[in-house]
């Protein structure tokens, strides 16, 4: 079975060992020397796995108020590197988004749209950003038959430790199921499936181990979330999303349109008017805790 095949059946395929070791290793020195500048910053000791401890240390002292967030800071840093620009724009990467997301079929030469691209930092036991079952066309652009794109760096990502992204197999076939907007904590809102509708769904649930430099890469109307880290170790991972913008019903929205696109479709969207009109922008909004429910 070739690689369109597998991902139109199974909605995702694992690309084991796919990423160029030496480009990788050039991002992981990046991201590490920006989180040991904001360690020296707070006096933080310099370990053999400082990356780590850096980030659980720096984790900590974000939650203390009125402490200056370095986490936020590094989070904004590293996704504008060149080094992670680079891999989510590999030849041999693209190449294949290109097929997935059907640009081929149409255009050769032409190429898809980033619509996002970011690392996550997931700290061991903290799971304030946690994210339920979701699909990417809540998040994407609309009719773009996006691809996503998930890699775990620096650290392997399993189930039992540091959790890893699992994945309802075929779901894809169900086409795109109803959101909601679901306040998880006090300082976190998202939009997602709720548990009632997800336990309706008669598919197997696989999750992957992966290692720095396997990719995965997932159709829009797949359903995945990821296992909570509790492991010791930091989960960094490097999340892509690629849109194809020469589809026939395809319409250009900026970032801004597109947020509020989609949490004005969510089932609930009228009980949540004052959390949709206060959000601006991707990641617009950082305290949920002035928000009326
Ligand atoms: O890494 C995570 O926790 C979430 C990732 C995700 O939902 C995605 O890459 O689409
Ligand atoms: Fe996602």
């Amino acid at each position: 079975m070739d690689l369109l095949q597998e991902y139109n059946e199974n909605g995702f395929v694992v690309l084991k060992d796919f990423l160029d070791k030496s480009k990788i290793e050039s991002l992981e020195n990046a991201i590490k020397s920006n989180i040991k500048f904001f360690m020296e910053k707070n006096n933080l000791k310099i370990t053999e796995n400082f990356h780590d401890e850096g980030i659980i240390q720096l984790n900590k002292i974000r939650k203390q108020k009125n402490q200056f967030d370095s986490i936020q800071v590094i989070y904004n840093t590293i996704r504008k590197l060149p080094e992670f620009q680079q891999i989510i724009s590999d030849e041999k990467l693209i190449k294949i988004v290109k097929e997935l997301c059907g640009i081929n079929q149409i255009n050769k030469n032409a190429s898809p749209y980033i619509w996002e691209g970011f690392i996550r930092i997931d700290p061991p036991k903290d799971n304030t950003y946690e994210l339920k079952w979701h699909q990417e066309s809540y998040f994407t652009l609309p009719n773009s038959n996006a691809v996503q794109l998930w890699a775990p760096i620096i650290n392997e990502t399993k189930k039992e430790e540091n959790g890893t992204m699992t994945v309802i197999e075929k779901s894809i076939k169900l086409g795109e199921v109803p959101h909601h907007i679901v306040r998880q904590n006090e300082n976190y809102i998202s939009e997602s499936i709720i548990d009632e509708n997800v336990k309706n769904i008669n598919l197997p649930k696989v999750n992957f181990s992966m290692k720095p430099g396997d990719v995965i890469l997932f159709h829009q109307h797949l359903i995945h979330k990821t296992f909570a880290n509790n492991g010791s170790k930091v989960r960094f991972t490097m999340v892509a999303n690629y849109s194809n913008p020469y589809l026939e019903d395809f319409k250009f929205m900026n970032e801004e349109e597109v947020v509020i696109f989609h949490k004005k479709r969510t089932v609930n969207a009228e009980e949540n008017m004052d959390y949709i009109n206060a959000f601006s922008k991707k990641g617009g909004v950082k305290d949920f805790k002035t928000i009326a429910n």
